[in-house]
């Protein structure tokens, strides 16, 4: 049976601990809000489609002692394929780009993509990132993001995971509350003021 991404996001949790994570979309964010809880918000969510690996790239380069994880999706990074060329030239130790491949816009109204008969680790690869995997089991797929934490060069993992049979509840988050709870918890881990003082904004 086909793996779906709320079991990789399970899988995901222990690993990723306190690092950070940049989410495509709000489907994603709440899967990852279900399993882990809304007491920690180390996860930004981008709402623009294909902007979350480059998200994630300047955080990796702005905290290059943490870990960033981004959770993309096929037709989101089919919108801004060049982003790998970017990560590859920009190529930062700590970052690890899965994309959940499901061949489909799913939460866009679900009409396929045309990522079906395409490689995108190939592409990642031809675009000089060195680790890629493909996978399609829960096992490989721990397999491969634990492998990628270990090393210390950019990672592309490919997820060929189902279509979601349904949305999870959305919940009331939007982006403003996301940004604001991110950052103040970016300010706590990293012991920084990050916005500037309300009179100077
Ligand atoms: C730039 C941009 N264009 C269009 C949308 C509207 N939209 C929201 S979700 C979605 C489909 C996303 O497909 P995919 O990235 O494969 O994610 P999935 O829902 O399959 O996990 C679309 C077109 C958007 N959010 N951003
Ligand atoms: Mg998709």
């Amino acid at each position: 049976m086909i793996m779906n991404s709320l079991d990789c996001i399970k899988v995901l949790k222990p690993i990723v601990g306190d690092n950070l994570l940049v989410v495509w979309g709000t489907t994603k964010t709440i899967e990852w809000l279900q399993v882990n809880g809304k007491d920690k918000m180390n996860v930004f969510t981008s709402y623009a489609m294909g902007e979350a690996a480059m998200v994630g790239l300047g955080l990796a380069l702005a905290l290059p002692h943490r870990k960033i994880f981004v959770l993309d999706g096929d037709g989101a990074l089919l919108m801004n394929l060049g982003s790998l060329t970017t990560l590859a030239n920009k190529a930062p130790k700590n970052l690890i780009h899965i994309l959940f491949d499901n061949a489909s816009y799913v939460s866009g109204g679900r009409l396929p993509t045309f990522s079906k008969a395409t490689d995108f680790a190939a592409i990642a690869k031809a675009a000089s990132i060195k680790f890629t995997r493909t996978v399609k089991s829960i096992g490989d797929f721990k397999t491969a993001v634990e492998a990628a934490v270990k090393q210390a060069q950019t990672a592309f993992i490919v997820a060929k995971v189902a279509v979601d049979e349904k949305f999870p509840p959305l919940g009331t988050m939007d982006g403003l509350e996301n940004k604001y709870l991110f950052i103040r918890y970016l300010e706590s881990i990293e012991k920084k003021q990050i916005l500037p003082d309300i009179l100077k904004r």
